[in-house]
């Protein structure tokens, strides 16, 4: 990746989901302007607007195109910028790969989903 890039992610303080895209973002060192969704009272017209399907955070707008759903935005981020920062998967190993896919869908279905329930 190279020129002028407009990165922009909409998030919350307390999404699990929103935080690992902004983890992401910072062990690639990709500078990013941070939006805070107030979801209780009033979503953004712009997180409407690029997620009119779940209407949730986190949305990655890259010049101006959105890119939703955490694990496919970390993917995405991965892909894009490959040279920048930490890999975020294992590049060249598919089973490590495989690996870290397993503990992030499981960390996903089992982690978080229950960390919310309790609360
Ligand atoms: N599967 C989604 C889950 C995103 C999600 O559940 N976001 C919550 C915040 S943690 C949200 O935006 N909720 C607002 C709503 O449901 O209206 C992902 O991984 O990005």
């Amino acid at each position: 990746m190279s020129g002028e890039e407009e990165v922009v992610l909409h998030g919350m303080w307390a999404s699990p989901y929103a935080k690992r895209v902004e983890i992401a973002l910072r062990l690639k060192g990709i500078p990013y302007q941070y939006v805070e969704e107030d979801l209780l009272n009033g979503k953004s017209e712009a997180l409407l607007r690029h997620n009119p399907v779940h209407q949730k955070v986190p949305v990655l707008v890259h010049n101006g195109k959105p890119v939703i759903e955490s694990c496919i935005i970390l993917e995405y981020i991965d892909e894009t910028w490959k040279s920048s920062g930490h890999a975020l998967l294992p590049q060249e190993d598919t089973y490590r790969r495989a690996r870290v896919r397993f503990w992030a869908d499981f960390i996903q279905r089992q982690v978080i989903k229950r960390v919310y329930l309790s609360l």
